[in-house]
């Protein structure tokens, strides 16, 4: 059963088939630059479409409210420890159904709803669930927002900035402290934040939604042992299923469990689930490490290739996995909007942001967020993430020509041919 090759499985269904076949074409034949996607192992994918999903498995291992949880029990506690394991984390919850939904279970297991809490804003590089009005993080509690420092020339503006949180935690004494980010491309050290924390006797969580698979990979600090609760999703650079987890210490391990379930969520996706612990064993092998550092590798080569193609990108450059680009220095009229949908119809695959300060709303925006994740799990390397980032520029370039955009797709079809992420012929392959 291997529903990522709309197989006989779904003989009987021919118009999902024809769906998921032509979506597998389209994550094949295109490169795929959304800075919260991968590539997941074939081994993921397999645990994601198991038998596990037809089982109701409310509670916990052990503590079910439901009969012939065995199974579901092993593969949970199987999770739950690869989880801790890999992350040096004294208890971890994997049933979070995603980042959204672990951020709103921490939250609701640190603090009170009318609290304040202190986040980074949306449109300075945060989440949405880091307090945004017409999010339900918004609208319960109090939330305060930190930001960036100003652009700078040199490239060395754009960091968080870390002054400015001292001087919102002192002024208006925080229940929590979150860091995290969703379009931020530089580290994120944990430790400024924890001595801010410390100082106005504030709680102290970590939203490693983007840098879990760095993290894991040993590419980037690690927030674990620092932050009171790390949030993090599965889906992103740590390359499993689609979902959320949350590791903590022991003192906040039953506010943790009961804000999950029953506090947030009904039953947990225990097919998810196993694919979680599928992905967690993968991220603990040594090829791992080689993956994550290859991962900052290319971004960091595809941030080269843009800014000799006249790109600005904030906070000048890379660290991570994400380039974020500023396309007005490139061309003042190129919205965020146009470019993602002219570079869709050439085949690369990316989402529009906004950029600090952005002087264009969220749906249009002045920048676009790449991301090296996924094609690095296909396996390209710098020389193809320069050759990604002049396709780009000469499609943003010659946008309004048909024929430079087919051009492109051309070029992008015969990259991607090298690069395929599912090669058929190896469906027993549990990518390391
Ligand atoms: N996790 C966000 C992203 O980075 O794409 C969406 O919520």
């Amino acid at each position: 059963m291997n529903t990522y090759d709309a197989d006989d499985a779904l003989a009987g269904d021919p118009e999902v088939a024809a769906i998921l076949a032509s979506e597998l074409e389209r994550q094949r034949s295109t490169v795929q630059l959304i800075a919260s996607e991968n590539f997941t192992s074939r081994a993921v994918l397999a645990a994601t479409a198991s038998v596990l999903t037809n089982k109701y498995s409310e509670g916990y291992p052990g503590r079910r409210y439901y009969g012939g949880n065995a199974f579901a029990d092993e593969v949970e506690s199987l999770a739950r420890d690869r989880a801790a394991a890999l992350f040096g984390a004294p208890h971890a919850n994997v049933q979070p159904h995603s980042g959204a939904s672990a951020n709103v279970a921490a939250y609701l297991a640190l603090v009170e709803p009318g609290d304040t809490i202190l986040a980074m804003r949306l449109d300075q590089g945060g989440h949405l669930t880091h307090g945004s009005p017409v999010s339900i993080t918004g609208k319960t509690y109090r939330f305060v927002s930190y930001g960036v420092t100003p652009a700078a020339d040199d490239g060395s503006g754009e960091r968080i900035d870390l002054d400015q949180l001292r001087d919102l935690a002192r002024s208006e004494r925080p229940r929590l402290i979150v860091a995290g980010t969703t379009a931020y491309s530089r580290v994120i050290d944990p430790r400024p934040f924890r001595e801010i924390a410390d100082e106005v006797g504030a709680l102290f969580m970590f939203d490693a939604a983007h840098p879990a698979g760095l993290i894991a990979g040993g590419a980037h600090p690690s927030p674990v042992g620092i932050a009171d609760v790390v949030t993090f999703t599965t889906h992103k650079t740590l390359r499993g299923p689609r979902g959320g987890a949350i590791l903590c210490g022991e003192e906040h391990a039953r506010a943790v469990d009961a804000a999950v379930f029953p506090g947030l969520q009904g039953g947990p996706l225990e097919h998810v689930i196993a694919a979680k612990a599928v992905a967690f064993a993968e991220a603990a092998r040594p090829e791992f490490k080689e993956y994550a550092a290859q991962v900052v590798r290319n971004a960091a080569a595809l941030a080269d290739a843009l800014v000799e193609e006249g790109f600005r990108l904030v906070a000048g450059g890379t660290e991570n996995h994400q380039v974020i680009v500023d396309l007005r220095a490139f061309d003042p009229e190129l919205t965020g909007k146009a470019a993602q949908e002219v570079l869709d119809r050439a085949g690369i695959t990316c989402n529009r942001n906004q950029i600090p300060d952005d002087p264009r709303s969220p749906f249009v925006t002045s920048g676009l967020r790449l991301g090296s994740a996924a094609e690095t799990t296909a396996g390209m390397g710098e020389q193809e993430m320069r050759e990604v980032g002049a396709l780009l520029a000469r499609v943003l370039r010659g946008r309004s020509d048909d024929e430079v955009v087919e051009r492109v797709r051309a070029e992008v079809a015969a990259l991607c041919g090298r690069f395929d992420p599912y090669p058929p012929g190896r469906a027993s392959e549990s990518r390391s």
